[in-house]
């Protein structure tokens, strides 16, 4: 008989920007990102000087087939790589009839699209619903240099991740520092 998956819930803990309950966590290092900030040499320095947690998923694992969906909570750190922001890696979905919505929590973001030589934009506060339509490559951007960006994913449990097309076609617009603001080059 097939394994009927039981509803659940967990809370969001403002206090450690995680669900009180996840299945897996991952956390994204500067070691972890070679090659994808513009000045890699001071990527590389920073990586021998104490090596920062860029960024923290936390994941609730769902069977990954059609009509489930999965959902986690992202935490970017504030920080800069020679004035470029810290970000996610940033991927395709392997699956393209895969659309997925991001719901802003805390701190101040940027949601980088492209399709093709279509670049989207969107500005993430609390409270901002931003739908990435299928197709679209997805990168977030925590545009503060002192509090964390947080936000909420949902996607189809079908979606998987294309990361190589990413670095393939690298994302066109860069999020970097200008003044206590942000500006995109
Ligand atoms: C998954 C969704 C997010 C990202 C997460 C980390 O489809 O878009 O949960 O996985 O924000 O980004 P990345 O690019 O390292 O997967
Ligand atoms: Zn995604």
């Amino acid at each position: 008989m097939e394994k009927v998956l039981q509803p659940f819930f967990t809370i969001f803990d403002e206090n450690r920007n995680a669900f009180t309950r996840y299945s897996s966590y991952e956390e994204r290092k500067l070691s972890d990102m070679k090659g994808y900030f513009a000045n890699e040499a001071r990527r590389q320095q920073m990586e021998e000087q104490g090596n920062p947690i860029v960024y923290r998923v936390y994941k609730q694992d769902v069977p990954l087939k059609e009509g489930e969906l999965l959902h986690c909570i992202t935490m970017i750190e504030p920080g800069h790589v020679d004035g470029e922001f810290f970000m996610t890696k940033g991927h395709y979905h392997l699956n393209e009839d895969c659309a997925e919505i991001y719901y802003g929590q805390k701190g101040k973001g940027l949601l980088l699209m492209q399709k093709g030589d279509r670049t989207e934009t969107i500005e993430m506060n609390p409270g901002t619903v931003a739908y990435i339509p299928a197709g679209w490559g997805h990168r977030t951007v925590n545009v503060s240099q002192h509090e964390p960006f947080v936000f909420f994913s949902v996607w189809p449990a079908q979606s998987g991740y294309n990361y190589q097309r990413a670095l393939d076609e690298p994302f066109q617009k860069k999020a970097v520092v200008d003044g206590d603001s942000y500006k995109l080059v």
